[in-house]
This record gives C-alpha cells, structure tokens and sequence, in this order.
C-alpha cells in the first residue's frame, strides 16, 4: 500500500479558509483533517468538510458530460456524450448567439470554490475575450463590503487571532460556532480570561446560547441599535475626543443624528428594552480592549449597509482600535488587495468593449426580461459555475420560471444534479478540490494558501479552468492567455511578496500585516480619515413600521440564516449531514404557534404573495416572538413539496452594494 499527504486548502465560502492535510492510500482519499501546523486551523476542522472524501466519492458525482432530452417542465432526463459531442456543440450555440450579440450570453458564478484559478482566472479571460456580459457578484457581501470601504476605503479590520486579547466581545449578526467556528475558538478564549461575550441576533442561535447576554433584537434594527449605543456614549461622555479629532470625518454629523436616537427609541424599534441599550454601552466604554465581530447576516436587509457602517465605525468612538484587541471584524478580504494581479482575468481582452452587467442577485427578473434599450437584448444563453442560482437566489418563483425558458440555453459546471443543474441543456462534470490545483485568499484570516491536487479526476470530470481553455478553443479564441495552464495561472496570480515556493512547501504565508493597524488611524480612504457622513438608520422594506397594510396580512419576520451542516446549498445531498438537520424546517416562538393553532412537528406553509414554502414547524425558543426562523439552503427537490425558503424573499435590494434582502422578509404561516 502507498500512503501520501497532500497539503490543501478548504475551498468553500467561509471566513476560515483552512489549511488542509489530505491523507491518500492507493490513489483514493481517506481523510482530509486540519492542519495542526496552520495557526488558525490549528487542526480542526467543521464537521461538513472533514466529510469530504464523502462528499468527493458520493456515488451520485457527475462524471460525464450529460445532454437533456425533454422539456425543462418535465422530470429533467439527461443522455450521457462525449466531451467533443459536448463542447462542439455548446460552442456552435454559443458562436450563433455571440454573433448577433455577445452580451446575450450571460456567465452566473460565486463562491463554490473560493479559490482564484478555478473561481474567475481562465472564466473571466474567456467572457472578456467573448464580449459576453458581466455580473455583479452581489448575492452574499456587497452591501457590508461597498458600506466598509465607504467607511475605512477597503474591507479591512483586526486580526482573528486578537479577539483572544480582548475584554469584551460583541458578536454581532453572525452565528459563529456554526459559520465561523475557527474565530469561536479565540472568543472562548478570551472567555476563559474572563471576557464578557454578547450576541446580538434575533435567532437564539447556538453561539447565543454560549455567550453571557443574548440581544434578540428584530431583524434589520442594527443600525438603530447602533445609533442607541453612540447616544449613550456622547451622553455619558464615554468617547475617545482625541481618536474622533484625527481620524474621524463627518462626526458633528453622525453626533446629531444619534442624539435622535435615546434608548427608549431604539427599544422601540428594536423590539428590546431600554436597559438592553444601556447596558451595552455601558460594557462597550468600561469593558477594554473591546473587539466586535460582525458577520455578514445583519447585512442581509434593506437597511443592510447603513447598519454595517454604523456598527463599523463604533470603534472610533471610543479609540478601541488604539489596541490589537480592540476593533471591530467584517472581513479581511481588502488586505490580500495589494498582492494580488488585477490583471489575472485580463480585462485587457474586452479591447475596449464594456459588455453590460446584470446583477446576479435579480437573476430571476433578469431571465424573464424582454429586450429593451434599458436592459439590452434578452439573456439568450446562461453559463453557470461555482454556483446554484435555483436554490440560493432569492424569488426562486421567478428564477425558476426562468430557467425553465425553452429558448434559453444553459450550461452548469457541477459536481452535482443541483436544483439548477436539472434545468440544463448541458451539464459538465467538474473536479472537486481534492483533484485539481489552486491558490486562495481568506475574508477571515490573513494568509494565503495553496491547494495541491490529491488525485487524479474521477470519471471524466474536468477543472472548471481546463473546461473554460477547451470552450475557448472550441470557439475558435485563439489569444495566447486562453492557452495558459493552471501552473502558469498560479505563477501570475500574486505580486512577487508572494513566495510559491514558500507556498508549495509550506502550504501558506502570512501577510505582514501590523497588530494594531489603525491605532494611528491610517486607513484606507483618501484622506487617511474614518467617514462617517451620511451614515444612518433605514428600515426594512418589511416590517409592521414601514409597510403596515402588508404586516396586517403577512404578520411574522421571516429570517433564513444557514443551517449549521450546510454551506448554503452545498452539503445538502451529503446524507450524513442532511441526517443531522433532518428536514427543512420553520422554528416558532411557542405564543406565535399558539395564537395560530399551530402543533410542534406538524408541516406548515410560510407564504406571501410571492410564493409558498413547505417545512416540517419547530416550537422553540431559539425563536422570538415576531420572528420565524427558516433554516438553511435546502434543495428544492431534496425539500418538502419541492420548495425551499426562497420562494418567500424577494428581489429588492439593499441600500448599498445592490445586494438581496434575504431577511427583510414578511410571511404568514398555516397549517400545509
Ligand atoms: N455552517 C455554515 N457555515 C457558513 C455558511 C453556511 O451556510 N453554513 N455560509 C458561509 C457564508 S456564504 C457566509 S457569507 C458566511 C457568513 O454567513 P452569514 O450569513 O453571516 O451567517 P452567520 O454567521 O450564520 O450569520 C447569520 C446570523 O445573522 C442572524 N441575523 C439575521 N438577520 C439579522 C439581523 O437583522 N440582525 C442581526 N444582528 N442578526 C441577524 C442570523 O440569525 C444568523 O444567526 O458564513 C459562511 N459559513
Ligand atoms: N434565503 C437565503 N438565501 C441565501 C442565503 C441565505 O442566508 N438565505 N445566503 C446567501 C449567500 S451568503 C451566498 S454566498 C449564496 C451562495 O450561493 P452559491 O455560491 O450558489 O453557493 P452554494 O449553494 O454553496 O453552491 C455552490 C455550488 O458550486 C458547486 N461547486 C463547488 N466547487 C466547484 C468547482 O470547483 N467547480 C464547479 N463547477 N462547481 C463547484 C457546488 O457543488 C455547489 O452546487 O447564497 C445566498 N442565498
Ligand atoms: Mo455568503
């Protein structure tokens, strides 16, 4: 028997990204474990990924290119082809669409796979050769990301690592021990120390259950929390002056506008009490070095990036960034910003052509939309890779109705039959993680990683890279970067502060980055100043104060945070780990059940007048009364009555970064 350890890394859309040891015998894998060398994997990893040899072998993987025959509202029926068969003919169809207009040929991609080679480099080289349209990859952190870089200029906070330092930690919007279960592991350290831990989330989440004081405000009152908090710290005069002076713009501005906002106001709106607001400001002055961790579930609502830059700029108030503990964490992504290429996708290949952008997050509407000189031609073709718009995007309705248009054609790189893969024309067998090369970046940490290949691909699943050079080959794009092998995409992804050999031996480096970066302010806007002008509190769409006639009818908040052995849609079809989440299902607080006749365990219905979704009901308290919990990105098929939780959210977007309103949603619920 021959043993070998491959070094890897964890391609999903986590903040964690960690550093994986895959153990091989004989060709096949059978573990993949933490790194124990990696400081913040430190050898664990979640329960979803150390499954991936499951998930890698699952005896339902795509392994050969698949054709559909039959209509898109049938049971879809696929006949295995040849890769030729399979390219030449996606190529000819391709080739007569971008003849008329190249911008009616639309690629849908976001996280799958994290990692720089097999996400955009070969893809974006390709669409940029073509002239076929852009997309605004919104589904997930553009209304945080656009509202932390209008705050700080780039999606920048401190380290991970010093959460352990601080006295105080306030989780904010985010369920850690399920999403972000490396960064848990430094706040139980703080908390051994005797660090006080506050979650502010309108689920009782199991992170809430852990720390000492659990804030159930309603969902999409972040910002108003926020304001509460900067009255009480001008009231009480609990504020850095000096900190605010040099490095704050736009404070006579914000100061105003929170003196509108005195506790009994924010209880108001938040649906919590005066002494809740107190109480935190209090911790928040007295309590130092005091760290928050924001996640990217506030942020998920109208008001979503005003909330973000709100909370953000919280830590300027009381100069917590003065110390490495102190501060506040969104996302580290904007530090890897100054080594990377920004030429990798060679944008240069668009020659000038501005194709047009279609944001995925409408992707339902955009489907259904006719030609128009405000649109431009209707979507003719769709592309889809590292992604499952059917499940995740929101109106599934209307995405649907979409994908099911016989005129459009549709190509999925998949490992999986997902809910979107069903509504191919052509499905292309894609390889995981374990069996192809890349390099990635990291929105929790700070290091870069390398993924080596553990195997060879199985069946005749291609890198979504290798399927991108042969496409472009088949269309006859001859352009030399289209040719270019992973290894050669690799040696171009970073600036030369980036050591692959360092990479390849040790599997990663970390950034240089200070301690404490913006203990002297420094950051990354023009001026080197924090901006807070304009930043302010903005209701959701939903909700029984800004939309009363429609809260008459569709009384409850419906969140839909991820189920915990999930990754959005990914993992749904791994049975072990859907055994764990059972079915789909809708907690409720016991007096909204109650008030509705509602049994514990019976199906129910949540609907609106957008669509209608099916779960198994859960009395519990890790609801609040108001407040209905739809767990997870199930599969529809793999759902009750076909549907998943994004029959019931809507297509509007956030105030900033044109992102979706997943959680600013409002539904009634029955018995089904
Ligand atoms: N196990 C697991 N891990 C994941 C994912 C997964 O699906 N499963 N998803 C990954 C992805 S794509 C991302 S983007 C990241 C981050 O993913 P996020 O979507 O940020 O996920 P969570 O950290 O669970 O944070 C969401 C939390 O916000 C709460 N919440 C909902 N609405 C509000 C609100 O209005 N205000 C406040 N304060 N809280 C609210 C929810 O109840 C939930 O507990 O996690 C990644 N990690
Ligand atoms: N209601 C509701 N909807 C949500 C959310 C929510 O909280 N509530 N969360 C939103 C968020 S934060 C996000 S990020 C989006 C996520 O939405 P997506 O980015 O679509 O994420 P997944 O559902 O995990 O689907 C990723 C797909 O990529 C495939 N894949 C993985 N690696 C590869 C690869 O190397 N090659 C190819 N070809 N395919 C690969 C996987 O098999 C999987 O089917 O969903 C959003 N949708
Ligand atoms: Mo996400």
């Amino acid at each position: 028997m021959t043993t070998r350890t491959v070094y890897g890394a964890c391609p999903h859309d986590c903040p964690d990204t960690c550093a994986l040891q895959v153990t091989v015998e004989n060709e096949r894998v059978v573990k993949v474990q933490g790194r124990a060398e990696h400081p913040s994997t430190h050898g664990a990893l979640c329960t979803k990924v150390s499954r991936y040899p499951e998930r890698t072998y699952h005896p339902e993987r795509v392994l050969h290119p698949l054709k559909r025959v039959g209509r898109k509202t049938e049971a879809p029926r696929f006949v295995q082809v040849s890769w030729a068969e399979a390219l030449a003919d996606i190529a000819a169809r391709l080739k007569d669409i971008a003849a008329r207009d190249p911008q009616a040929i639309q690629p849908y991609s976001y996280a799958g796979t994290m990692g720089l080679i097999q996400g955009e480099a070969m893809a974006g080289r390709l669409w940029n050769a073509l002239g076929a349209a852009r997309l605004d990859r919104t589904i997930c952190a553009s209304a945080g990301g656009t509202a932390l870089a209008a705050t700080y200029g780039h999606k920048l906070g401190m380290h991970t690592r010093h959460f352990a330092g601080a006295k105080l930690i306030v989780i904010w919007g985010s369920n850690s021990i399920a999403s972000n279960l490396h960064f848990w592991t430094y706040a139980n350290q703080a908390r051994r120390e005797g660090a006080k831990l506050v979650c502010i989330d309108p689920r009782k989440t199991e992170t809430a259950d852990k720390c000492h004081q659990h804030i159930a405000l309603l969902p999409g009152t972040d910002g108003a929390l926020a304001l509460g908090l900067m009255h009480e710290l001008i009231r009480n005069d609990w504020l850095d002056h000096d900190y605010i002076e040099r490095h704050v713009d736009g404070w006579p501005e914000l100061r105003g506008k929170a003196l509108d906002w005195p506790p009994e106001r924010v209880a108001e709106v938040c649906g919590i009490t005066a002494d809740e607001v107190r109480g935190l400001a209090r911790d928040y002055a007295a309590l130092k070095p005091a760290a928050i961790r924001m996640n990217y579930g506030l942020q998920r609502v109208r008001g979503g990036g005003n909330a973000v830059r709100l909370i953000a700029l919280l830590p300027c108030l009381t100069g917590a960034w003065r110390h490495p503990s102190g501060g506040v964490l969104l996302s580290s992504s904007g530090w890897f910003a100054p080594y990377k290429n920004p030429e990798l996708e060679r944008p240069d290949l668009l020659a000038g052509r501005q194709p047009r952008m279609v944001n995925m997050s409408t992707i339902g509407d955009a489907l259904l939309a006719e030609a128009s000189p405000a649109f431009g031609p209707r979507i003719e073709a769709l592309v889809v890779y590292n992604s499952n718009p059917v499940a995740v995007a929101p109106e599934s309705p209307k995405v649907v109705r979409g994908f099911q248009r016989e005129d459009l054609f549709t190509v999925v790189l998949e490992h999986f039959m997902t809910d979107t893969a069903d509504l191919a024309d052509y499905v292309l067998p894609a390889t995981t993680q374990l069996e192809h090369l890349d390099v990635h970046t990291a929105y929790g940490h700070t290091d870069v990683l390398m993924n080596q290949p553990a195997i060879a691909p199985l069946g005749e699943a291609k890198p979504n890279s290798q399927i991108f050079r042969e496409l472009a080959a088949a269309l006859g794009l001859d352009h030399p970067a289209l040719r270019e092998t992973d290894e050669e995409l690799v040696a171009q992804a970073f600036t030369a502060e980036i050591d692959l050999g360092l990479l390849r031996t040790q599997g990663w480096q970390p950034l240089p980055i200070p301690e404490a970066p913006f203990a002297e302010g420094g950051f990354r806007t023009p001026n080197g100043r924090a901006q807070a002008a304009g930043a302010d509190f903005v209701p959701n769409y939903e909700s029984v104060q800004s939309a009363p006639e429609l809260a008459a009818r569709y009384p409850l908040a419906m969140i839909s945070p991820p189920a915990r052995n999930f990754l959005n849609s990914s993992f749904v079809n791994v049975k072990s780990l859907r055994d764990i989440e059972g079915e789909p299902l809708i907690e409720m607080h016991a007096a909204d059940a109650a008030a509705r006749g509602l049994a514990d365990g019976s199906l129910v219905a949540a609907y609106n007048d957008r669509g209608r979704y099916v779960a198994r009901l859960k009395v519990s308290p890790r609801a609040r009364p108001g407040v209905v919990n739809g767990l997870g990105v199930w599969w529809r098929k793999l759902g009750v009555q076909g549907t998943n939780v994004n029959e019931v959210t809507h297509q509007r977007l956030t105030d900033m970064g044109n992102a979706p309103a997943f959680y600013d949603c409002l539904v009634q619920i029955e018995a089904a």
